[in-house]
């Protein structure tokens, strides 16, 4: 076929505006005759807490960990201090597929999973150590499996640390020192039995409005690990700290089943190990931070009380009653597990 002098000028016009295109598309300096990149993929990461906690650090590592292992391909977007919703709507986000990672706590869970109840126990884990050894052990694996049955995978457990009381009346030293106080408490049946044990009047409310709460008096007090407390302010609107560590909490990090199930293998695969990592690391942060948050609190004003192991005891013996009235709700079975791994570590 012969091609006339217009026809020639044509297709030179046409390979001009096609490289142009192409060029354009992929918005970046490449080498002549490199390939089209694959489109770049943005995901959202939420939790609740502020920009200075080592959750936050966490989804920051994780976020670097994603560019780094996909070679840029994936963005991660960081959502703090519960842009998304508390921790059960971002569960639900997760659900949904609205949004596609989340570090929180494990407490909402038993919304849709009284199994995960076996963790809410209180007094049950006393040491990190110990924790380590069950949540890497057949308990934590076993609870991470059921995640996929509710559109969540869990990619680790993270820590948040055992909890403790802050309030504006009294240093707590005996469960009976919150009689009447009015606390702010996660969304969890089994912690809010708990508390009504401890004879106190316990408040659901999410995370990302406790400040406000407690600055307006709506409640009493709170708790959470001294290391939240400390970097969400609480100690500016509170004036006592107990150290009762009646929970353990830990985290894990949520990923949507919806977003990962879309995602190419490979991207998938880099997801899961950076997912492992970063826990790993918000791990090994926020037991350093957390060491040094009550000294930090004392320092700013707040009234620090100490519990004597004959005190602590008494908290414990106190709220025992729930593991009764809960081991059927949350399934013998994983009740049965869990007990046999806290005696065994
Ligand atoms: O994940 O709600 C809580 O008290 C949690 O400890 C908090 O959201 C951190």
């Amino acid at each position: 076929m012969k091609i006339g002098k217009k026809g020639i000028s044509f297709i030179v016009l046409m390979l001009f505006c096609i490289s142009f295109v192409v060029g354009c598309g992929s918005g970046d300096k490449k080498p002549a005759g490199a390939e089209k990149q694959p489109e770049k993929i943005v995901l959202r990461f939420g939790h609740t807490t502020s920009t200075e906690t080592p959750t936050h650090k966490g989804a920051q590592y994780f976020a670097d960990k994603v560019k780094e292992k996909t070679n840029g391909r994936v963005e991660v977007q960081i959502f703090p201090g519960g842009q998304l919703g508390g921790e059960k709507a971002q569960l639900e986000g997760l659900m949904a597929g609205t949004h596609d990672f989340h570090l929180g706590t494990q407490a909402p869970l038993s919304n849709w999973l009284p199994q995960f109840m076996a963790l809410d126990l209180p007094y049950l884990i006393s040491s990190e150590q110990q924790a380590d050894k069950i949540l890497n052990g057949e308990v934590g694996k076993y609870l991470l499996s059921l995640l996929p049955s509710k559109g969540l995978y869990g990619l680790g457990w993270g820590e948040n640390g055992f909890r403790d009381f802050t309030n504006s009346k009294r240093p707590l030293f005996t469960p009976d020192d919150l009689k009447g106080l009015k606390i702010r408490v996660m969304e969890n049946k089994l912690m809010i039995d708990t508390f009504k044990l401890w004879g106190c009047d316990p408040t659901p409310i999410p995370f990302p409005e406790v400040y406000t709460a407690l600055q307006q008096k709506t409640v009493d007090g709170q708790e959470n690990p001294a290391i939240l407390i400390e970097k969400s302010r609480f100690y500016e609107v509170q004036k006592y700290l107990s150290i009762t560590h009646h929970f353990y909490s830990p985290l894990i990090l949520y990923a949507s089943k919806v977003t990962m199930d879309k995602l190419p293998e490979d991207i998938k695969k880099a997801i899961f190990e950076a997912g492992a990592e970063a826990c790993e690391y918000q791990k090994k942060v926020l037991r350093e931070d957390n060491a040094k948050a009550v000294a930090v609190m004392e320092k700013a004003g707040i009234q620090v009380n100490r519990l004597t192991p004959e005190q602590m005891k008494v908290w414990a013996d106190t709220s025992r009653p729930i593991y009764e009235m809960y081991k059927d709700k949350m399934g013998a079975d994983i009740y049965e597990k869990v007990m046999a791994a806290v005696k065994a570590n």
